[in-house]
């Protein structure tokens, strides 16, 4: 008999998307290629001597426990000096037990929408919005509200007008998610008014906000604004930090700021999901940080990130159409183009893919992918040089889109 994958699969499994950033990672792989589209630290950045001395470290004074198993909730020592940077550099109040360590902020999303959201659950987020989120919250059949984003980095009247809305019909949302500073995807950040509005809101509503904070201390001009989780006083805020961004992706090392009742929930999908997160690396990382490495890095790759940026700008500057617009973020890894109507930037990938470019599409960033003419550009990854040449190629895709095969939204929705 062959297996009858359809009568086996979930139904939450069938429901499963795939990740288009993660697609475009195989097809961008190929030689000559050049992306910018992944999120993708730069390679070159990465402190690979310091790593090196850490890890000697790691075997000279603590292998045997390296090479356990660990507590579920993480390091001590970790969470410890994890705690110790959160007070200190973002305000926030927090001790070790308030810390959980995850395989990535991306379980952590996971655990998340494991944890709060029963399948037809609503939970509320900008739009567009990490599109690593939409997936792990539509993983668990959440139900997505999308509320526009504005100069303040969230629409709050829609905001107000959409939860009265739903109140009208007895939902409440379960939880806000918001990359409150340099966001995946736009590079835009919410103010500091708007933020203490979110908090008020969420608590006259009753929800949870998740602060997903990978890039807040990639802080390239003017001064950082408060996490959200620095201004709750309520632990209503459930924070995530993340290694990935700031050191290296590959240690697939987050954590989680949270009140105690999330903290153990958490920890309790955590034992039945991988028991704990790599051990060795959790030493390793303490002692970076406690080696006062992961500044000196922060600084580092924030002058980088700082010049690839203004790199990228001035190359938009020189190729692009006049009729494109950008975003100009003050930190963070992305910045976000808009097109004119006439360009729909997923007819438009395979000519970028036969150039050899890719940027990711920008409705993949929609939960109801209703925005169809812009992108996002990824400026941390590449060489300078690459950056140049990369956005020349996509300034030519753009042009001969715009002039060959001119785009009708209208005639196309309504398939004419
Ligand atoms: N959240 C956001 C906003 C991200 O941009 C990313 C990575 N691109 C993640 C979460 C996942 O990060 P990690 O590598 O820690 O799983
Ligand atoms: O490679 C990934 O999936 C992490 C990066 C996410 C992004 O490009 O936003």
């Amino acid at each position: 008999m062959v297996v009858n994958y359809d009568r086996l699969f979930s139904a939450r499994s069938k429901n499963l998307k795939s990740s288009e950033i993660r697609e475009l990672l195989k097809l961008t792989q190929s030689p000559g290629f050049i992306s910018l589209a992944g999120g993708l630290p730069n390679p070159e950045a990465f402190p690979v001597e310091i790593i090196h001395e850490c890890i000697e470290k790691v075997f000279k004074t603590n292998i045997h426990n390296a090479l356990q198993y660990g507590t579920t909730e993480g390091l001590p020592l970790l969470r410890s000096v994890l705690a110790q940077r959160m007070r200190e550099r973002k305000g926030i109040d927090c001790e070790l037990h308030d810390i959980l360590i995850t395989s990535g902020a991306q379980q952590a999303l996971s655990f998340i929408a494991f944890n709060l959201l029963d399948p037809g659950d609503t939970y509320i987020t900008s739009a567009p919005t990490y599109l690593g989120a939409l997936q792990a919250f539509h993983a668990y059949q959440g139900n997505c509200e999308c509320i526009p984003m504005n100069d303040e980095g969230i629409d709050i009247d829609s905001l107000r007008r959409n939860l009265k809305r739903l109140h009208r019909t007895g939902i409440t949302p379960k939880f806000l998610y918001a990359v409150a500073t340099f966001q995946n995807p736009s590079g835009e950040s919410i103010s500091l008014d708007h933020r203490n509005e979110l908090l008020e809101i969420a608590s006259e509503y009753d929800f949870i906000i998740v602060e997903d904070d990978p890039y807040g201390e990639l802080v390239f001009e003017g001064k950082p604004i408060p996490s959200i989780k620095s201004l709750d006083k309520k632990g209503r805020v459930i924070y995530l930090g993340t290694f990935s961004k700031v050191l290296a992706p590959g240690f697939r090392l987050a954590w989680v700021i949270a009140s105690e009742e999330i903290i153990n929930k958490f920890s309790l999908t955590k034992q039945s999901s991988d028991l704990c997160s790599n051990i060795f690396v959790q030493y390793v990382a303490y002692e970076y940080i406690k080696g006062g490495y992961l500044d000196i890095q922060i600084n580092h790759i924030k002058q980088l990130y700082h010049h690839k940026r203004d790199v990228m700008i001035q190359a938009l500057k020189e190729y692009f159409p006049k009729e494109a617009k950008w975003t100009v973020p003050g930190g963070g890894m992305f910045l976000w183009v808009t097109l004119p109507k006439n360009v729909n930037t997923r007819l438009m990938f395979k000519r970028a893919v036969a150039k050899k470019v890719a940027y990711v599409v920008g409705d993949a960033f929609y939960p109801d992918s209703s925005n169809y003419n812009s992108m996002r550009l990824n400026f941390s990854y590449s060489d300078d040089n690459v950056i140049k040449e990369g956005i020349k190629r996509l300034a030519d895709v753009i042009k001969e889109e715009m002039t060959t095969t001119p785009y009708d939204h209208d005639a196309y929705v309504s398939g004419v």
